[in-house]
């Protein structure tokens, strides 16, 4: 089996969902990491033009975007499937990926995680406490409508652990971390989730470097 080289930024939400995922095929895999300043760099862009992460090889094959990626890894590789073929799940699976990408990570973690995470941690920065107060109410709504959407269920798409849950950990985990996150996870399903899918071999596998975890 040839290993999956994965080029990203370490401590990347994005990055390590593809990780969990290639975790949870037991495929082979490699990083290379990419400075956050070479992201815009010529040689980078090559391999990713819109100069974000992750993006990976494969057998010579290149592809970018964490969707793409995680379904390219589900049909590449054996091991347990990472998406249900019920039609209700499909859906919910699909949807809860949908709110992370529209949602969730633009108008969300990529505010408070950054202000309160990563930017000091990585950059130094003080944490802005405006933008995290205006963030917070798409920070109520998303995550107030993952927790609605879960319900009573083990997984963000039913009984089954999928992509949905691959994608939305990562980013979850983080916000968790902050103290915005923390209290409005507090006593919900969706902390209970966070909690189940933490605990799974593939996430401790996959921590982000002592750094952020310190900051968070
Ligand atoms: N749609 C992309 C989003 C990836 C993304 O935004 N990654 C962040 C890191 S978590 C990034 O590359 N940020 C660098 C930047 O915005 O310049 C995907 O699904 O892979």
């Amino acid at each position: 089996m040839s290993e999956v080289v994965i080029y990203g930024v370490p401590g990347s939400p994005f990055m390590r969902s593809v990780l969990v995922a290639l975790e949870e095929k037991r495929a082979p895999y490699r990083i290379e990491p990419v400075a956050p300043g070479a992201l815009k760099g010529a040689e980078y862009l090559r391999l990713h033009p819109f100069g974000r992460v992750p993006a990976i090889r494969h057998n010579g094959f290149e592809l970018y975007e964490t969707q793409a990626i995680l379904r390219y890894v589900d049909a590449a590789f054996a091991g347990p499937a990472l998406q249900p073929r019920e039609a209700e799940a499909i859906g919910r699976m699909n949807q809860a990926i949908g709110i992370n990408d529209w949602y969730l990570f633009p108008l969300v973690a990529r505010v408070i995680v950054f202000e309160r995470i990563v930017g000091p941690a990585l950059f130094g920065k003080t944490p802005n406490e405006e933008a995290i107060a205006a963030a917070l109410p798409d920070a109520r709504l998303c995550l107030g409508e993952l927790d609605r959407l879960l319900g009573r269920s083990e997984h963000l798409a039913g009984a089954e652990f999928s992509l949905a849950d691959v994608q939305l950990a990562p980013q979850i985990e983080y916000l968790a971390a902050t103290p915005e996150g923390s209290s409005i996870l507090a006593g919900t399903a969706l902390r209970a989730w966070l909690d189940r899918v933490g605990e799974r071999a593939s996430m401790r596998a996959t921590l982000p470097p002592e750094a952020l975890r310190r900051a968070a």
